[in-house]
Order: structure tokens, then sequence, then C-alpha cells
């Protein structure tokens, strides 16, 4: 039963391994593998790419994350790019970035989504998708040190606290990975991947 996180992203391990831990599933970490590169048009498409090359070079079930924030006054950017958004190297160089972008913008909408799509890999080449979002709106500066990439700037839908301010546990039911996470646990009730 162990399964390959095809994730290098520290922030997503934390929320894997939280949420998947009742499975059971031994969750093996990503190996020194060629990552392809994520020239996907969608998530759905990105998230394949790389649960089905870690699966098939492992010869493991795998299971990879692509995930975005796509902002309503930016017309859904940055979306699939949000890893690159506007060419800045890091977490708080991309949040300074949206901040600028909407500012620019003059954006009175404050309005965004956070969008995760999982997909279990098998090295028959059988897929698992699936999809989680999670409404909600981007503040005028950070706020919290927690969670990772934009969390300090989003507040969920129904809230009044940014994903930064939450541990990995609230933030779960709230979010977009979390959703998408409670699909796979549902499917895999009964037993680990074979
Ligand atoms: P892997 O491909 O190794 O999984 P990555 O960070 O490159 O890591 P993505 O290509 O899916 O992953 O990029 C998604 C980006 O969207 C991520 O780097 C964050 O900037 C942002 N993001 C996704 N989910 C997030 C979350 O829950 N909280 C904050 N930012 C998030």
């Amino acid at each position: 039963n162990r399964v390959v996180l095809a994730t290098s992203n520290e922030g997503k391990i934390r929320e894997f391994t939280e949420a998947l831990a009742p499975l059971g599933w031994t969750l093996v970490p990503l190996p020194r593998v060629t990552m392809p590169p994520e020239d996907g048009a969608t998530y759905e498409e990105n998230a394949a790419l790389k649960a089905c090359a870690i699966s098939l070079q492992t010869g493991l079930p795998a299971i990879a994350d692509d995930s975005g924030l796509e902002v309503t006054a930016l017309r859904g950017e940055p979306g699939v790019y949000s890893a690159r958004f506007g060419g800045r190297k890091t977490d708080v160089e991309r949040n300074v970035y949206l901040l600028e972008r909407l500012r620019d913008a003059k954006a009175k909408d404050r309005s965004a989504k956070f969008v995760s799509v999982i997909v279990l890999a098998y090295p028959d080449g059988h897929l698992e998708t699936y999809r989680g979002e999670a409404p909600g709106v981007i503040l005028e500066g950070p706020r919290g040190e927690g969670g990772f990439g934009y969390d300090p700037l989003f507040v969920p839908a129904g809230n009044d606290r940014s994903f930064g301010e939450m541990s990995v546990e609230e933030k779960r039911p709230l979010s977009h990975r979390g959703r998408a996470l409670g699909a796979l646990l549902d499917a895999h009730k009964n037993g680990p991947p074979e």
C-alpha cells in the first residue's frame, strides 16, 4: 500500500500527510526522478502529467496535485501559472506582485477562488481525478505566518481569518485541496490502492 507523493511543494506535503493519515497508506516521498515540464493547459492535464510520470518511473501508484488561484478582477489570472506568477521566484514576491496587479487594475472586486486537481495514477495507466474549489477574497495585505503560497492573502468565504492564520487542520475543510482530498478519501474508504 505504498503511494508516492509526487510533489516537491512542502506546503502540499504537510496537507496531504495530514489528510491521508486515516487511510493508513505509506506515503513515499518523491524520489530523485525527472519531473516532466508542466506544459498542460489545465490543472487536470498538469496533475495527470506529474502523477503518470512518477508512477511510471517508480512502478508505484502516485498522487499529484495541480492547483492555482483564480482572481476575478484579473480575469482568472494567475490560474495554472500560479507557481510562476509574474516570473516572481518566491511566495512573498508573488504575493507582492498580486497586490500590485490588483492595485494597478484599480480592482474593487476582490473575489477569487482556489482550485485543486488531484490525480492518483497507477503504473498500468489507470487514473483517478478529484477536483476541489474554495471561493474567497484577496486581502489588502498579508495576514498570518502559516500555510504557503498565497495563503496569507486569501480569506475563504464565510470566514474572517486568512488561510495563513489557520493550522493545517483548520484549513482543510475550507480549502480546495481539502475538498479534493475528501472525494479521494470517500472513494478509498474500503482499502488502499493495490
Ligand atoms: P509541485 O508541482 O511539485 O506539486 P508547485 O508549487 O509547482 O509544486 P503547482 O504547479 O500546482 O505546484 O503550483 C500551484 C501554485 O499555486 C503554488 O505554488 C502556490 O503558489 C499556489 N497554491 C496552490 N494551492 C495553494 C494553497 O493551498 N495555498 C496557497 N497557495 C496555493
